[in-house]
Order: structure tokens, then C-alpha cells, then sequence
């Protein structure tokens, strides 16, 4: 089984709806979301604000990719970033297998294990935002962004074969394209601490993870696990194809919109 692997679309309605119908026509039925999509943002329910679940009733960027999915009929799954509505997912009832469905979409919680293609696939989201100072509680920022203790418990120790993540584990070192006060630094380092955790007690053959807006593969020092970083979107890096049957991961070849092409905004 092929799945596409994205992250960071930041609300971006014409890139998530580009890549999700490419991925289509390359016969691409998975994709999974590492979180900082923006989906079920406030802003998208005019309506209801406040409201629990109004389900049926998103505009915007919400409305543009639950459309999108639907028309590929593709299976589309997420975890939470940071810039994610945590105080809304944290609200959806969830299934079952501990998931939350929503308009067409799959929300994996933190600490959800599920397996897919054979291997088996554990989530944990959840990241801090460095530009915390100028969001505002509530609006566009929520407390719960970090990655936590809890987190971790939840996903277990048991041997997984794909961690998702949003933030890197500390194991590895970034080149950082941003300037973080030490308070800033400190508190990435936390929620890198607790991914690190996580693959220790799992020993992933794989780990994927976004936020940092860069494309690396990179060997996890004193581990057997590669670690990928995507790019955000609107860059070349920002997906790739993971083969369950060979653990091989490549770049996702998008071709250029059509024109006319519908963003749904
Ligand atoms: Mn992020």
C-alpha cells in the first residue's frame, strides 16, 4: 500500500486541494496529515461559534478539503500540530479505536495505535509554537499544544513500526532556521524530549515528523530508526509516498494545478 505523508498545509485551501486530487490520479487512496492542517479552525463555523461538532455546517479551509477528500474518495488521516484546535478535537467523541471521524476526515488522537498496510502506526501530536506571544488564547492559540507526559502513556510502550509525529525527537539535532529565545527553546525542547521518549519505548522503524519546515532523513543517534522531516507546503519536500510493503519513502512528483483549478475559498 502506497500512502502519501504531508504536513504543515497551514490552512492553505488550494495546496491541500492540489496535492490531495494529484494524489488521486497517481492511484494514491491514503494520506496522512502530520498535523498544523488547520482543519476545524474557529473561523470556519461562523455560525456556531462556540457550539459543539457543527458538523455539515464548515466554510473555508475546512469545507475546501472535506469536499476534496470526499471527491477522491481517499482516506484521510491527521494529528495535531500546534496551530490546531486542540480545545475542538479534544471535544470530538471518539470511536471505538480511539480515532475521531468528522466530516470525512480522521482525527488520531494522541497516543491512538491503529495498523494500516500491515505495519503498525502510532500517533502523537502535538507541539509548542515559538510565535506563542503574539496568538491569542482561545482565538488562534490553545495550552494544550504541547506534547505531554500523559502523551506518552497513552501511546504505550509496546513495538510500533511508524511513529507520527508533529514535533522531532531531541535525539536528533536541527539545523534550526529560526531564532528562539531561551524560553522558546526550553519549552520545543520539552514536547522533543517526549517524541524522544516515545521512540525509546517504541523503537519505530520509522519516525516521521513535520514543524520545522525543512526535508531531512537522518539515522537517530543510538537507535535503528530513520527519522523524516517534511516541509511545509508550498515546497517540494512537503509529501512523500511510503510503501508499507517496502518501508521505501520517496519524494511525491506534484504536477503543476490545472488551470481553473477550484481552491473552494
Ligand atoms: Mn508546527
Amino acid at each position: 500500500m502506497r500512502i502519501l505523508i504531508a504536513g504543515d498545509w497551514h490552512r492553505d485551501a488550494h495546496w491541500a486541494v492540489e496535492t490531495i486530487n494529484a494524489a488521486h490520479q497517481q492511484g494514491i487512496q491514503h494520506l496522512i496529515h502530520l498535523g498544523d492542517l488547520g482543519a476545524f479552525w474557529p473561523t470556519d463555523f461562523p455560525e456556531l461559534p462556540g457550539r459543539d461538532h457543527p458538523l455539515g455546517r464548515a466554510y473555508g479551509f475546512t469545507r475546501s478539503l472535506a469536499d476534496a477528500v470526499r471527491a477522491a474518495k481517499m482516506r484521510f488521516m491527521f494529528i495535531d500540530g500546534n496551530n490546531d484546535p486542540h480545545e475542538f478535537l479534544a471535544r470530538v467523541p471518539r470511536s471505538r479505536s480511539g480515532t475521531a471521524e468528522l466530516m470525512g476526515l480522521t482525527y488520531l488522537p494522541r497516543g491512538t495505535r491503529f495498523r494500516l498496510g500491515g505495519l503498525r502506526f502510532g500517533a502523537l501530536g502535538g507541539a509548542s509554537s515559538i510565535d506563542r506571544a503574539q496568538r491569542r488564547s482561545g482565538v488562534d492559540w490553545w495550552p494544550e499544544e504541547d506534547v505531554t507526559a500523559n502523551d506518552v502513556r497513552r501511546l504505550g510502550g509496546r513495538p510500533l513500526d511508524v511513529l507520527l509525529a508533529h514535533e522531532a525527537p531531541s535525539g536528533v539535532s536541527l539545523p534550526f532556521p529560526y531564532r528562539l529565545t531561551p524560553d522558546d527553546a526550553a519549552v520545543a525542547q520539552r514536547s522533543r524530549d517526549f517524541v524522544q521518549q516515545a521512540l525509546d519505548a517504541t523503537q519505530p522503524r520509522l519516525v516521521f515528523s513535520a514543524h520545522w519546515h525543512q526535508r531531512l532523513t537522518v539515522d537517530v543517534p543510538g537507535t535503528t530508526t530513520v527519522l523524516h522531516i517534511l516541509d511545509r507546503q508550498r515546497r517540494a519536500g512537503n509529501s512523500v509516498v511510503f510503501d508499507t510493503r517496502t518501508l521505501t519513502v520517496e519524494p511525491f512528483i506534484q504536477a503543476p494545478a490545472p488551470a481553473g483549478l477550484t481552491t473552494g475559498i
